[in-house]
């Protein structure tokens, strides 16, 4: 591969100069040492050491790399453009790593977001030198994108909790050392159609920092379709300090919604990634095949494909890049929070994936055979895709989240009094 296709160079209006920087130091042979590699400890490892990937998941106050101009005093500040250019390379170079990496953002942002300063000083470091792994225990066997009605439970037992539950479907848990848990601190899980119970079950989740290797945890790996560290946690009886919650009781679900509203744009950023690495492939492969006395890419069925792949990546990168633009750039709420993009970042999320889904699909077609057989580039990334429309919220909850997102807009914007569109006044 002589060179990676990243964003910051074909879209340069979102992108600032530390951007093409950080392009220029995202080689095919600088990520070398990741391609290929098997061993999720070692790739987690190394994009610690010596890649320094973790950078972009820190804020610069907090040792972590430059978020721009006016925004280094923010403590909670990560670049979004930075993460989405990291994961746009580890994307088309290894999707081993890009999950780690990503994982490794979930089970520190929420630190960075809501932890205090000795939560901080213990953790941060070493997630920036990859010393330590970090995970995002939200999902449960009864609650994937109902997080409202999660059960783990943490019991108020002297000046600490006590947690039991389980936890489910876990990235990085094989590797990690500590584990950002959500769990019940308040009134019982909602029931279905019990919509009134809806905003309880969201105020009674609070956040808590978890040593893997606390007494009380226990972890068991899940094999999955691709090289991909995931597993099940268990939670009996596990006494934690009340130093070790995160942010305020009953602010789990608001921290869990910020996560997410950054990185899923980032899970577009990978998918495209994926989604560039197949088109590569699949217009090397029908320049070289010879059919019917001519390169596949002179029959015009082919061209049709190649075309309608260039598109959909294309108009995928500009919605990745605008949301994370967006992100970086738009005033901060009240009390120095990133802006919320939750509307940009779903749909961002939803196109990159589901676009991915089908390119990678027409560049299999396009290889026949050849592109089924165990081994080849585009076989690998066919299975790779796939988990990417399903985690850190399906398809399916991107378009609730875009939905709600442009009624709350159009609500806000109709006068009280305005008959609605198309009624004579
Ligand atoms: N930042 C700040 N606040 C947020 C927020 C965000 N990004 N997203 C939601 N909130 C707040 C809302 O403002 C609302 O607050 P109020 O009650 O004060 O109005 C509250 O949180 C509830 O939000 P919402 O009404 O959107 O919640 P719903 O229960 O309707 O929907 C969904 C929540 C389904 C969108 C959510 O549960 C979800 O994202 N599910 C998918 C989970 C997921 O991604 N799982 C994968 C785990 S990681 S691999």
């Amino acid at each position: 591969m002589t060179k990676l296709a990243l964003s910051s160079a074909d879209l340069p209006v979102f992108f600032e100069e530390r951007h093409a920087a950080l392009a220029a130091r995202l080689t095919p042979e600088a990520l070398a040492p990741l391609a290929g590699a098997r061993d999720a400890a070692e790739v987690a490892r190394r994009m610690g050491e010596p890649l320094g990937l973790y950078a972009h998941l820190i804020p610069e106050a907090l040792g972590g790399a430059p978020a721009g101009a006016g925004r280094a005093a923010d403590r909670a500040a990560i670049d979004v453009r930075s993460l989405v250019l990291v994961r746009e390379a580890l994307g088309q170079v290894s999707p081993l790593a890009d999950a780690i990496f990503a994982v490794q953002g979930l089970g520190s942002y929420p630190v960075v977001l809501a932890g205090s300063d000795a939560q901080r000083r213990e953790i941060l470091p070493d997630v920036l030198s990859g010393r330590r792994i970090g995970a995002f225990a939200l999902t449960e066997p009864e609650a994937g994108s109902d997080v409202a009605s999660l059960r783990t439970e943490a019991r108020r037992e002297g000046d600490g909790w006590v947690l039991d539950g389980e936890k489910v479907l876990i990235s990085n848990v094989p590797l990690a050392h500590h584990l950002v848990v959500f769990a019940r601190t308040g009134a019982a899980a909602p029931q279905r159609g019990d919509a009134g119970g809806r905003g309880a079950g969201r105020a009674a989740i609070t956040a808590f920092l978890v040593d893997s290797g606390a007494p009380g945890v226990s972890a068991e790996p899940l094999p999955m379709s691709v090289p991909h560290p995931i597993g099940r946690l268990r939670f009996e009886g596990c006494r934690v300090p009340d130093s070790a919650r995160l942010g305020e009781v009953g602010g789990g679900f608001k921290l869990a919604m910020q996560t997410l509203d950054a990185f899923r744009i980032s899970v577009g950023a990978a998918a495209n990634g994926m989604a560039a690495r197949a088109l590569r492939e699949a217009i090397a492969h029908v320049t070289r095949r010879r059919q019917f006395g001519a390169p596949l890419s002179e029959q015009q069925m082919v061209r049709a494909y190649l075309a309608e792949m260039a598109t959909e990546l294309d108009a995928a990168r500009l919605l990745v890049a605008r949301a994370a633009h967006k992100r970086d750039t738009a005033p901060e709420e009240a009390g120095g929070a990133a802006a919320r993009v939750s509307t940009e970042a779903a749909m961002a999320k939803m196109f990159a994936t589901e676009a991915a889904q089908r390119i990678i699909d027409r560049a299999v077609q396009l290889h026949g055979g050849m592109g089924v057989i165990e081994g080849t580039e585009v076989e690998r990334l066919y299975r790779e895709i796939r988990p990417l429309r399903i985690y850190e919220g399906t398809t399916e909850i991107q378009k609730l989240i875009i939905a709600k997102g442009i009624l709350e807009r159009a609500a806000a914007e109709l006068p009280a009094d305005e008959p609605p569109p198309g009624r004579a006044p």
